[in-house]
């Protein structure tokens, strides 16, 4: 994305990802199509029903439809005067991108910067937010190259026929999130491990290096759960393929990994090498699985193997086909899979990438057969959607993990993604908060960076700042480039390894929390984490925070990404008050705050997800002005889908003060699973940084005194 200045079939999978139950807060969406023009068929991006959706009528914004001089097609939207503007996927810079322009081609951009056009996702899609607090959304149903300028209106110029557009209404921001997810669909419920921290680098290269980055963990009691192969592992970076040199049997160095409670994600590219000795160019040619040339040969290009070919992910064979290989490949055991370089990036193809002229036999669903340019946007998230529903296919009882670099709106249906190769720079890091509150605004939530960055050096300090950041991020992985400072937490020397625990103690102390919020986000499609604007969406100061950010509607985060660690942006009112789940005061991580009113539920510190129950559950009450507090959590077996039968417990907690004493109890339950018996620990947060506490069973009312010699300093863990 560009200063303006600087310029001149919805498919099992996705019937799953959506939930009959969303919110819908006043919300309404109007389809408006170019004049004179056929309607154009649904994009990869929209699952939802389209009969409920009238065409044309009244919304508070209308597009108007243009074509330029040059043969672009021209929707612009005008909005009120002082509309903030939000969404439009990945880039680097601030929060609110009024006065700038987003080119949506998705492009391998290693070490990109503000003037960057393009990264590596393309979600054409605005959230919009007006003075009074109320907001509209504007999704341009294309896939072909998109430019969308933000100024006092919003105007999209795309290749080919004109998009149709929606437009979403709603009371307030959440309410537009929530009724795009009935368009798009929602990101389904990960496997609880992959909350849990991830740790990568380019590349562990053998065995033997991998099993040792367990020890460590272990040794120096860092919770991790997985540990990510990078393409070293592969014979000659062939897809499919494991070095066996390196790695002499990948299935029991697995299960070894299993037994340390490590679970592994391998990479997977898209580039097939041309290699008639190789049976994933041999089938593919066969069968006619890749991107042809107009000339109907395959087209070629360099990657990291050398010359290769191009699955047609836009086709359902070459899907199931691709999908299937990946499915033998996790037979050894691996838990996730990585898709990296489907922009697709091609070394020495135009624009880095596919020519515009080649062809995709795309699915008639998708479209039909047409030109990458038609296509191009799509590639990443159709190959992602061929690793999800391959892992499916062959686990129908477990919840796949892809991660994805490249993606197109609604991809959330398939992939959690990464924001690709990233500085080891303090003003990288200032790019990660805004970054990821755009993408959980243009419906992918489930997103991280690269903690620590991915090329350059970082430092003890910089990666410290990092991985405080990092780990509160909805996905949170350290890597790093070949050649750089190692990002493992202990990288850094004993101070900055301190931190670091201390920040991953904290993420698992949060994740019951997390969990809740992503089967929230399952159910509605409002993002985990959230602009501070969501506490109010009417007040001016929360507009542009940029170092401040919300866990749900329940926790703040103030995250400075400044050497000099100060916050700069401003608190939603009411008596927010600063909580710690670990002793992270001295250690200059970010601050967390609970809203007035709530009840957080955190866990115990873990080495990994899967090594104990949730047993003793901490309570965190912040009383509201009247006295009372409310919060709620859901679990289930973290895996597979009985969840969806029933198979959970979503129990809602309230608390109420009485004087002297606060009582806290369970005042419903959902769900068939039984509450199990364990300890609740209940800590009422006070005024002067000081909270009281009281232990008891959980499920049975607690009460907590609150007075006098009960009270203490926050932070005693
Ligand atoms: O597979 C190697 C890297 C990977 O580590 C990184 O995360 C990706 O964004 N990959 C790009 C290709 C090489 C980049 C220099």
């Amino acid at each position: 994305m560009q200063d303006k200045s600087s310029r001149k079939e919805a498919t099992p999978a996705s019937e799953w990802a959506r939930d009959p139950a969303p919110i819908r807060v006043g919300a309404r969406t109007v389809r408006f199509l170019a004049p004179g023009s056929p309607p154009p068929p649904p994009s990869v991006a929209i699952v939802g029903p389209l009969e409920d959706i009238p065409v044309e009528g009244p919304v508070g914004v209308q597009p108007e439809f243009a074509r330029e001089a040059g043969g672009r097609a021209l929707v612009r939207v005008r909005c009120p005067k002082g509309t903030h503007f939000y969404g439009c996927g990945e880039a680097a810079g601030g929060l609110r991108r009024n006065s700038r322009v987003a080119v949506l081609w998705n492009t391998d951009s290693f070490g990109y910067d503000l003037q960057t056009p393009s990264l590596y996702q393309s979600h054409p899609w605005v959230l919009a937010l007006r003075d009074d607090g109320t907001a509209f959304g504007v999704l341009f149903d294309t896939t072909r190259r998109c430019e969308i300028l933000l100024e006092d209106h919003v105007q999209a110029a795309t290749e080919g026929a004109a998009p149709a557009v929606y437009v979403i209404e709603a009371d307030s921001p959440g309410g537009v999130m929530a009724e795009l997810a009935l368009l798009i669909g929602t990101t389904p419920l990960p496997p609880r491990w992959a909350l849990g921290f991830h740790q990568c680098r380019y590349s562990y290269g053998a065995e033997h290096e991998l099993l040792g980055i367990a020890e460590d963990f272990r040794a120096r009691w860092i919770p991790c759960d997985t540990l990510w192969l990078d393409i070293d592992y592969a014979d000659g970076a062939r897809t499919f393929t494991i070095d066996e040199h390196r790695f002499p049997d990948a299935e029991k160095m697995i299960a070894q990994l299993r037994l340390r409670g490590f679970r592994t994600a391998w990479i997977l590219d898209p580039g097939v090498k041309i290699d008639a000795e190789y049976p994933a160019y041999s089938e593919g040619l066969e069968h006619g699985h890749f991107v042809m040339r107009p000339d109907g040969t395959p087209f070629e290009g360099d990657v990291w193997p050398g010359r290769c070919a191009f699955p047609d992910f836009l086709n359902a064979g070459a899907r199931r086909w691709w999908g299937d290989l990946t499915a033998r490949f996790v037979r050894i055991g691996a838990d996730g899979v990585w898709n990296d370089m489907n922009e697709p990036s091609v070394f020495d193809g135009p624009g880095r990438s596919i020519p515009l002229d080649c062809t995709h036999r795309a699915d008639p669903d998708l479209g039909g057969p047409d030109t990458h340019a038609r296509y191009h946007n799509a590639y990443g998230m159709q190959m992602a959607r061929a690793t999800f529903e391959g892992l499916l296919r062959e686990r129908p009882g477990r919840r796949p993990f892809v991660l994805s670099r490249s993606n197109y709106l609604g991809g959330h249906r398939y992939a959690c993604c990464w924001t690709g190769d990233s500085a080891s720079t303090w003003e990288h890091l200032s790019w990660t908060i805004p970054m990821m509150l755009n993408l959980g605004l243009s419906a992918q939530p489930f997103a991280g960076c690269d903690i620590g960055g991915f090329a350059e050096n970082a430092d003890a300090e910089l990666f410290a700042r990092w991985m405080g950041i990092g780990a509160l991020l909805p996905f949170a992985r350290a890597h790093s480039d070949k050649s750089t400072n190692r990002h493992e937490p202990w990288s850094f020397g004993p101070a900055c390894e301190h931190a670091c625990r201390l920040a991953l103690e904290r993420r698992y102390r949060l994740l019951p929390y997390y969990y809740t919020l992503f089967r929230e986000a399952e159910q509605s499609g409002v993002p985990p984490m959230r602009p501070l604007f969501f506490a109010d969406p009417a007040d001016p100061a929360l507009r542009d925070a940029d170092d401040s950010f919300l866990l749900g509607r329940d926790v703040l985060v103030r995250a400075s990404a400044a050497p000099d660690n100060k916050c700069r942006s401003a608190m939603p009112s009411g008596l927010w008050r600063r909580f710690e789940p670990a002793a992270a005061i001295d250690a200059n991580l970010p601050q967390l705050f609970l809203r007035p009113g709530a009840i957080l539920p955190l866990g115990p510190i873990m080495q990994h997800t899967d090594e104990r129950p949730l047993d003793p559950i901490t309570l965190i009450v912040n009383l509201d002005s009247t006295g009372r507090a409310e919060g709620s959590l859901f679990e289930d077996a973290g895996e597979g889908f009985a969840y969806r039968e029933g198979e959970y417990l979503l129990s809602r907690y309230a608390a109420e003060r009485d004087n002297n004493h606060v009582r806290v109890w369970v005042e419903s339950a959902e769900g068939r699973l039984p509450r199990p018996l364990r300890v609740a620990e209940i800590v009422v947060l006070l005024d002067g940084e000081r909270v009281a506490r009281a232990t008891g069973i959980g499920g049975d009312m607690i009460t907590v005194l609150v007075g006098g010699p009960n009270q203490m300093p926050i932070g005693l863990d």
